[in-house]
């Protein structure tokens, strides 16, 4: 695909993706989410990628669905515009590695939507988050009154959804809808840490950290557990896990199986 809005970098194991869109703040359009698609479906079954990070250039993350484009749905319209960006968020969710949202400004609206569809969240002190759809007279249509209460409570998140209030990456940081406050500088930086400390874990087992975790929210916690001592019992079978208790009991660090 010829991307236009989305640059995409894989180096060292590590993707990078950048929403570049800049004049209309990343706003995320029919383009932004064709581009999306394709790309999520390139990288699922790429077993050399350790960890994805999600940035926009300029001064927003996302600053929501694009307005433009949206006026002038009809109700179907906006039904279908919504499954279809639903449906992007949820495959990026699914990707089976670990996927960093690096906020680096706005992220409103469905910007803090895609956001949400991440595993971890860093924001800059920079970053301004919230769901200001209210204030459009629409709801959110990308999973933020689904995925905003399982992260941060119900309160919390209706709070936000209720008020369209736009906060601050320190209060993100109080309510815990981010994992992490940096400078602007060290955003990057900061985020490619993080995706290196994951890659230099056991590659199998990050992922099915991942796939237990997510599953479970939707079990009770006897099936969940379940889950968990399965996947957890398949490990055992991996060289992965030879080479991670054997390097553990020689006082060294694991050379992973390729
Ligand atoms: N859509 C389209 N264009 C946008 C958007 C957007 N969401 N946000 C900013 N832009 C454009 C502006 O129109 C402007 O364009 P131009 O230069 O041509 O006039 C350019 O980006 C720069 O924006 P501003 O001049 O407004 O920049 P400021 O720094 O003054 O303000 C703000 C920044 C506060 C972020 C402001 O731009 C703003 O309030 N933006 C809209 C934020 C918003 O309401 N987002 C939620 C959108 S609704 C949504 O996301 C619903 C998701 C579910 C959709 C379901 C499918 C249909």
């Amino acid at each position: 695909m010829n991307y236009q809005i989305l640059d995409f970098k894989l180096e060292d194991h590590i993707g990078i993706i950048t929403i570049s869109r800049p004049t209309a703040l990343n706003a995320l359009n029919k383009r932004f989410f064709s581009e999306m698609d394709w790309l999520i479906s390139s990288l699922k079954t790429r077993e050399d990628v350790s960890a994805l990070i999600i940035t926009g250039e300029g001064k927003a993350f996302a600053a929501g669905a694009d307005i433009t484009e949206m006026a002038d749905m009809s109700p179907k319209e906006g039904t279908w515009f919504a499954l279809t960006g639903q449906k992007v968020f949820e495959s990026l969710e699914a990707l089976p590695f670990p996927v960093i949202a690096a906020i680096n400004g706005f992220a409103l609206g469905g910007g803090c939507e895609l956001a949400l569809a991440c595993d971890i969240r860093i924001a800059s002190d920079k970053a301004k988050l919230g769901q200001p759809e209210v204030n459009l007279g629409l709801l959110p249509g990308y999973g933020a009154t689904q995925r905003l209460s399982r992260l941060i409570g119900l309160g919390n998140a209706l709070n936000l959804l209720f008020t369209a209030e736009i906060i601050d990456a320190n209060e993100a940081l109080r309510i815990g809808l981010v994992q992490k406050v940096t400078t602007a500088e060290d955003l990057m930086p900061e985020a490619l840490k993080m995706a290196n400390t994951i890659k230099s874990k056991g590659r199998k087992a990050i992922r099915m950290v991942k796939i237990v975790t997510r599953k479970g929210l939707d079990m009770n916690l006897e099936d969940g557990c379940n889950l968990e001592a399965q996947k957890f019992g398949s490990l055992f079978a991996t060289p992965e896990m030879k080479e991670g208790t054997k390097a553990f009991l020689e006082k060294r660090k694991p050379e992973w199986p390729k």
